[in-house]
């Protein structure tokens, strides 16, 4: 994957304005449709499970998240993900909190076992709890573990059989056999509440417009970390609220240029 395949994703996204439909939570959902925006996709949020169904076959990407799930949102996850699946349009999943309770780490399973997820991001706890590996985790952030993230990133992959993002200070992504290495962000990223959700549904906005989904993963990933360094550059020293808004501004903003200049992706073995 080079660059120029890197900055071409993300024009085509700004190009397309794709529908991109969130089953989402509540902490997250205006920073969320504020991002989509700003990349250039065009953000919806429904959830009633009389119309989910709808709403996700008219979707370029459907995006689920269990942030502050509940048994109603549940259903409707897994109504919205069917009919995006009969549909063609890719899911993608963000296992808030998987691990930190039964619940979350149970319906996580439930998720993925009776949804074709596309891809799934979380952080490397989120992940292992989904495919049974036993990581820490504190509450949604990532707690302490000590594994290889690689070796856990192609592992899930190939047993959920999806393209796997794990993010953290340096983020991989697999689809088990092909893995890179981003070692683009700032930490500042980790003191703004949602960054992590939206980085999920600005997957969902790749996907929906590049049908290599490593590369449309890959690509999400390069744009968001370059988009956060230039903010950090610029209104980092001000503080997480300003750098929150001067985040949302590169998302509009960045291109081709910055990825030359920043983007630091590397395939590892
Ligand atoms: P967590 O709850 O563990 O923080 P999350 O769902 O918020 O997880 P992150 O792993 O924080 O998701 O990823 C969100 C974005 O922040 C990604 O682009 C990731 O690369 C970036 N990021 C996270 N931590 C750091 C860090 N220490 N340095 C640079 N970038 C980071
Ligand atoms: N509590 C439940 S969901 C949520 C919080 C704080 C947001 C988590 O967002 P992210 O993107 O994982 O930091
Ligand atoms: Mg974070
Ligand atoms: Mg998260």
């Amino acid at each position: 994957m080079d660059v120029q395949e890197i900055a071409k994703t993300l024009e085509n996204v700004r190009q397309a304005n794709p529908l991109v439909h969130n089953i989402t939570n509540v902490v997250v959902t205006n920073f969320t449709a504020n991002g989509l925006l700003a990349l250039g996709a065009s953000p919806v949020m429904a959830y009633a499970k009389e119309e989910v169904a709808d709403m996700a076959k008219i979707a370029g990407a459907l995006v689920l998240n269990i942030g502050t799930l509940n048994e109603t949102e549940v259903e409707a996850m897994l109504m919205a993900g069917k009919s995006a699946n009969e549909h063609g349009v890719p899911v993608i999943f963000d296992p808030v909190g998987a691990g930190a309770t039964r619940y979350r780490t149970e319906t996580a399973k439930k998720i993925v076992r009776e949804v074709n997820v596309s891809v799934i991001r979380g952080n490397a706890a989120e992940i292992a709890n989904v495919i049974g590996e036993n990581w820490m985790i504190k509450g949604v952030d990532a707690g302490e573990g000590n594994g290889d993230v690689v070796v856990l990133a192609k592992k899930a992959a190939q047993q959920l059989h999806t393209i796997v993002a794990i993010t953290g200070k340096d983020d991989v992504v697999t689809d088990g056999e092909t893995t890179y290495v981003i070692r683009n962000g700032h930490p500042l990223l980790t003191k703004v509440t949602g960054t992590g959700c939206l980085l999920t549904s600005v997957i969902g906005a790749f996907a929906a417009v590049e049908s290599n989904l490593l590369v449309a993963a890959a690509s999400a990933l390069v744009s968001y970390g370059v988009a956060a360094e230039i903010a950090a550059k610029k209104a980092g020293e001000a503080g997480p609220g300003s750098f929150q808004i001067a985040f949302l501004n590169e998302l509009a903003r960045v291109g081709e240029e910055d990825i030359r200049q920043y983007s630091l992706i590397e395939q590892v073995k």
